[in-house]
């Protein structure tokens, strides 16, 4: 069904428009427990599709390449103006495509080829962009990973130490895409001076719990702070890049003319929108409530016997291991049999998986987008127990098919912002 931004669509491009009602079907009909994604507002996506898309601007407010950039220049001064007060910033550059794109431009700025970087290995809950081999990151630059420690399943602060001592990284980035605890970025700041490092922190998945006071802030101590807007600060999807005013010229250089042409004014358009709502007090309960959320999950997800890596969470996400509950089900098929009953997950490696990153012993579970929807605790233990019935159903389809159902049910209590 297409909603009053779309319709329109229906007359021009009736093949576009089948599909956009499908995907808008598929959101409002599945159950969103991917930990990177999440629903905007209807305000946010107004203005992504705003005639913001139409202009070039090259270059900075005030600084364009291009006329006729006033209401550009207004625009991102506003994106910047919140994105600072939000964070407790001294510069932001809110035009990075992406967090990949946001942590290309900090390499630039800090790094020569071939640097030394220290950064948490992906096979543990880091990102491709912070080094894997076949990312630019990991051709580029002499990548040293630390691990989370096998007994804890974290990251183990005196093993980083000893790494950087070792190494002498120019960088250490501290951030991860797959990791369910506090990052302690006071600690990586400490470790970053013995070794005379700068220190990169990514945010992107924690950045509305960082933007509440929800976890640990690493502005004071990070030197550059990169983020995606689209998790769980619930913007449109792109990056931004947050540092001290000292470092400022050297962020904004490398971002353009460095590693990007004309900023997505439409989407920076989206990102004012979205930090203004994160501004709102009403954020920070949202935020707690995505928290409560995931407690309520990873509690009822350990009555049914799965062992969740760590032990459990501090944030939006966990890690399902399957093995206690399923031993010979990979990430892969759960992924498949929950997506035959309309529960939208990844299949994630768990710390010294034995399985290969394609089959992979565990999930990776967030609450972010089902918080959007107004789902609270109680549902939280019944999306749980459908994960469960569903998983434990094996090759029996027909099961799924109920569930699926019951799914539907929920949806429908519970409408994604329209
Ligand atoms: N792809 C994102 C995630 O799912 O965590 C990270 O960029």
């Amino acid at each position: 069904m297409l909603n009053d931004l779309t319709r329109p669509l229906a007359e021009t491009d009736p093949e576009v428009a089948e599909i956009i009602g499908r995907e808008e079907d598929r959101q409002q009909n599945t159950l969103e427990l991917i930990a990177s994604e999440n629903h905007v507002s209807v305000a946010v996506r107004a203005a992504t599709g705003s005639v913001f898309t139409n202009k070039y601007a090259e270059g900075f407010p005030g600084r364009r390449y291009y006329g006729g950039c006033v209401n550009m220049d207004a625009v991102e001064d506003l994106a910047c103006e919140r994105a600072k007060r939000l964070f407790g910033a001294e510069h932001a550059n809110v035009q990075p495509h992406s967090g990949a794109q946001a942590n290309v431009a900090v390499y630039m700025a800090a790094l020569k080829p071939g640097d030394t970087v220290l950064s948490l290995d992906l096979a543990h809950g880091g990102h491709l962009s912070h080094g894997l081999k076949v990312n630019f990151s990991g051709a580029m630059y002499n990548i040293v990973p630390y691990g989370v420690e096998r007994e804890t399943e974290q990251c183990d602060m005196a093993e980083v130490r000893r790494l950087a001592l070792e190494h002498k990284p120019r960088l250490i980035i501290a951030g991860a895409s797959a990791y369910p605890r506090t990052l302690d970025f006071a600690a990586f700041a400490e470790i970053a001076k013995e070794c005379e490092a700068r220190l990169m922190a990514d945010i992107a998945h924690i950045a509305g719990m960082v933007a509440v006071g929800l976890h640990p802030s690493p502005i004071p101590c990070a030197d550059f702070t990169t983020t995606t807007t689209h998790k769980t600060l619930r913007g449109p999807r792109g990056g931004m890049i947050l540092c001290r005013a000292e470092d400022a010229k050297l962020v904004d250089k490398w971002v353009f003319p460095g590693t990007q042409g004309g900023p997505l004014m439409h989407a920076i358009t989206a990102k004012a929108v979205a930090l203004g709502e994160a501004l709102r007090p009403e954020f920070k309960v949202y935020q707690q409530q995505i928290l409560d959320n995931a407690q309520a999950l990873a509690a009822a997800l350990r009555s049914y016997g799965y062992r969740l890596v760590s032990g459990g969470t501090d944030t939006h996400l966990m890690l399902v291991d399957l093995r206690d509950v399923h031993p010979d089900l990979t990430g892969k098929q759960a992924e498949a049999w929950l997506e035959a009953a309309d529960i939208i997950v990844n299949k994630n490696m768990i710390p010294f998986d034995e399985r290969k990153p394609t089959q992979t012993s565990g999930l990776r579970l967030g609450s972010p987008a089902l918080t959007t929807r107004g789902l609270k605790e109680a549902e939280m233990a019944t999306v749980a127990g459908l994960i469960h019935t569903a998983l434990s159903a094996g090759d029996d389809d027909s099961q799924r098919e109920r569930i699926r159902t019951q799914v539907h049910e929920l949806c429908a209590q519970f409408p994604v912002p329209h």
